[in-house]
């Protein structure tokens, strides 16, 4: 079935409000149709103006009816008359602004439907050993917007077999070769919307610089069992997690609202060099409180080690992170770790996103290699 680009479950979506069978659907059309990526992109972009626009108002709190007929206003009701479809930014100001003038009049106050969360209390604290060190991060104003800013990404490693060492690591040794990994495809196009986050990870220009391994290290994590918080995904199934697959509509899992972990069981002690973990990256979103842990036990009792966290306000109970939250892509997030790390299990926490309360996975890898038992 096409999904329409009037169909008004685009802005239901585009708001983070579909249930999950509709937003299925509409994720599928958005996979293969640019024209409705862009509109779900607009009316973001309005929501994003009405929210600016609203802020000084000062109004009672609206019912959730209320909001959704707010929401629904945002959206552009005609199309315009040239060939291209972008609407002019004017346009969309006026429109924002006689929305704000609207609301004024009712006497309401709709601004905090847009606020980001209370700032958290962020303490930082030195970085797990071993773990590379990482940018500095700064935290802005609350309710200040964050947008994505360029910078220059440090410089690509050289050919393979180079001894280009990756930010954090000590020149490669002899046997080593850089990373490889198998990318999906691009899927969001153009500059990401405004997300409101708190430190966010400046978006990178060029290469990303790419970690060198030992050469008989591989993927440890393809097809061994995945167990999760959320045992009855919303979608998919968590076996999805570790099948190699990064394409295609039906490529995620999806885990209930909240505070959720996914955990790949290596089968074996491994030495691992290297974890990398796609969530979500049709749109552009940052997951709130990533945090990647191992353990020797499958309970996560002993010889509990956190790889990566930014949990700034350790709501996930693990420590308060010092890693910057991030915008999910293709390239998927890399933990690299200048000292390999000995372990059998490894977990992922997620506290859902920028775009909705739930937690996705497309796959997670972990480039390791079994440890030698016996005297
Ligand atoms: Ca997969």
């Amino acid at each position: 079935m096409s999904i329409d680009i009037d169909d008004p479950r685009l802005t239901a979506y585009a708001l983070g409000e579909l249930d999950p069978p509709d937003r299925e659907q509409i994720e599928q059309a958005l996979a293969y149709s640019p024209e409705l990526r862009e509109e779900v992109e607009q009316i973001r972009q309005v929501a994003a103006l009405l929210a600016d626009e609203l802020a000084a108002e000062p109004m009672p709190h609206l019912t959730p009816a209320q909001e959704r007929a707010l929401c629904l206003a945002a959206q552009p009701r005609s199309r315009p008359a040239q060939t291209g479809r972008t609407i002019p930014l004017r346009s969309l100001l006026a429109l924002a602004a006689g929305v704000a003038i609207l609301a004024s009049l009712a006497g309401l106050i709709v601004y905090s439907l847009f606020l980001p969360p209370p700032s958290p209390t962020s303490v930082v604290q030195p970085p797990w050993p071993g773990t590379p060190s990482r940018a500095p991060t700064r935290v802005p104003t609350p309710g200040a917007e964050m947008t994505v800013p360029e910078y220059r990404g440090t410089e690509p490693p050289g050919p393979k077999g180079s001894d280009t060492p990756f930010p954090g690591q000590s020149a490669a040794p002899v046997g080593h070769v850089p990373l490889a990994l198998d990318l999906p495809r691009p899927q969001f196009i153009g500059t990401p919307e405004n997300i409101r986050v708190e430190a966010l990870r400046p978006k990178r220009t060029g290469q990303r610089p790419m970690p060198m391994i030992p050469n008989d290290v591989v993927n440890a994590a393809a097809g061994t069992p995945v167990t999760s918080s959320d045992p009855a995904p919303v979608l998919g199934e968590l076996k999805m997690i570790t099948d190699g697959k990064k394409e295609g509509p039906n490529a995620r899992v999806e885990l209930g609202p909240g505070k959720q972990w996914v955990q790949i069981d290596l089968q074996a002690e491994h030495e691992i060099h290297v974890i990398v973990f796609w969530h979500y990256f049709l749109v552009a979103r940052v997951y709130h409180d990533v945090a990647v842990q191992v353990a020797d036990d499958p309970d996560f009792i002993t010889n509990v080690r956190t790889l990566f966290n930014n949990d700034r306000d350790n709501s996930l109970g693990l420590g308060v992170g010092t890693d910057q939250p991030y915008v999910d892509s293709h390239e998927g997030e890399l933990v690299v770790l200048p000292k390999p790390v000995k372990a059998r299990y490894v977990r992922l926490y997620s506290a859902g996103n920028t775009s909705n309360d739930l937690n996705h996975y497309v796959e997670v890898e972990v480039y390791a290699r079994a440890v030698k038992q016996g005297p």
